[in-house]
């Protein structure tokens, strides 16, 4: 069945207010596919939902994914409500099918979720200015303490390793071994890059299992793209894209976020000269994050901060180049060799960062 198809049914199994007029598909996010489904209410007013297509190549089992997420956003609306704040923005929330389920599965195999719409409001591929960048630093600190509570063990690990740079770089060996579609040779100086540092991609494991740093419930996908920013206020007011909420590091989030947000270009820039990790942004959204966790944070796990925007980014440029030698098959591309860019970019930044190590250490020691 092709997708229009598919979404018309997935559609008709979902309770909508008022009557669909149209189905516009979102480009942003590399997993999902994702549609922005408009709805005429009876007083002519507009109401958005999002309609959401899992990717079960990557999700293998959306009841245990869409179990978690059902549990992480009803916890998170408590919270919210008891905080005073406005849960219909502050959290996703899953709307259930007819038949009160937490998806809908088609013919296919195909899984289907609605959420909430978070109308008026923004996600960014690139920081405008320090001052955004700074308020979503805030709101990602903010919800990893809203999660600090969250019974962890009643989370299923959604996908196995997701951060285990170890992992990820022996995923990289093996794709490079098997090479299956001959591209190994054009890629040589990356892969020689990110052997030149194996011995780093041990370190935030290490410190996890020797107990150094806290296990906690963490996003583990903290780039700007997964935070809705209010286009009134510029607060960064919802935190979405839950499908990775695992026991993780807290260097996870931070690692992540600066890895794509501190960039001073878009994740695929081909010229590499516009690459760069820009102190400013290193140190608002440092800032920020701190402020987020109101002293939540271990003095070991803010001295590894550095630590873990340099290995996010390393193990993300090891993730799309192990796609790329594997044939693009895990984060969905929109041009050729769109992967590889995306590779060099990461390796550009894990470059820059390391010759600005000395003031990345300064700026976060100045606010621990
Ligand atoms: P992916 O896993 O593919 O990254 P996301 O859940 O991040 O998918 O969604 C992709 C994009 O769709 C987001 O970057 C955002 O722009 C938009 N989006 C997702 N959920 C919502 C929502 N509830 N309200 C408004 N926009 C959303
Ligand atoms: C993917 O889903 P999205 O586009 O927000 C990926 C992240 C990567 C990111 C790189 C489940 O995030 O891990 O860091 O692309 N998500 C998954 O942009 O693999
Ligand atoms: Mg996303």
């Amino acid at each position: 069945m092709d997708i229009e198809n598919q979404i018309d049914l997935a559609i008709k199994n979902f309770e909508f207010d008022g009557e669909v007029i149209e189905k516009e598909p979102l480009e942003k996010g590399h997993i999902n596919d994702t549609f922005c489904i408009k709805c005429r209410l009876e007083d002519n007013t507009i109401k958005k939902y999002i309609l959401q297509k899992i990717n079960t190549n990557i999700f293998k089992n959306p009841d245990e994914l869409m179990y978690n997420i059902v549990n992480i956003t009803l916890y998170l609306k408590d919270t919210i409500i008891k905080n005073g704040g406005n849960p219909e923005r502050g959290t996703l929330n899953v709307i259930k099918t007819k038949d009160e389920k937490n998806y809908y599965k088609g013919k296919d195999g195909d899984c289907w979720r609605v959420y909430n719409f978070i109308d008026n409001a923004t996600t960014y591929d690139l920081v405008e200015n320090a001052q955004d960048f700074y308020e979503s630093a805030v709101a990602f600190g903010n919800f990893q303490m809203l999660l600090a509570d969250f019974p962890a063990n009643t989370l299923y690990e959604t996908i196995p390793n997701f951060h285990n740079t170890i992992d990820r770089l022996n995923n990289l060996k093996e794709a490079i071994k098997n090479d299956i579609v001959s591209r190994v040779k054009e890629v040589e100086k990356e892969i020689n890059f990110v052997l030149d540092r194996e011995k780093d991609c041990c370190i935030i494991c290490d410190a996890l299992n020797n107990k150094e740093i806290p296990l906690r419930v963490t996003h583990n996908d903290t780039k700007l793209n997964n935070i809705m920013i209010d286009d009134e206020t510029k607060k960064a007011i919802c935190v979405i894209d839950l499908d990775t909420v695992m026991p993780g590091s807290i260097l996870y989030d931070y690692g992540d976020s600066i890895r794509f947000g501190a960039s001073t270009a878009l994740e695929d820039e081909k010229d590499l000269s516009k690459v760069e990790c820009s102190m400013e942004l290193f140190e608002a959204y440092t800032k920020g994050f701190i402020e987020g966790t109101k002293g939540s944070l271990t003095s070991k796990e803010k001295e590894l901060f550095p630590l873990g925007a340099k290995l996010m980014t390393l193990e993300c440029g090891i993730r799309f180049l192990t796609d790329y030698l594997q044939g693009d098959t895990y984060f969905k591309i929109h041009r050729e060799g769109h992967n590889l860019d995306r590779a060099r970019t990461q390796f550009k930044l894990v470059s820059d960062m390391e010759s600005k190590w000395e003031e990345m250490k300064n700026i976060v020691k100045k606010y621990s």
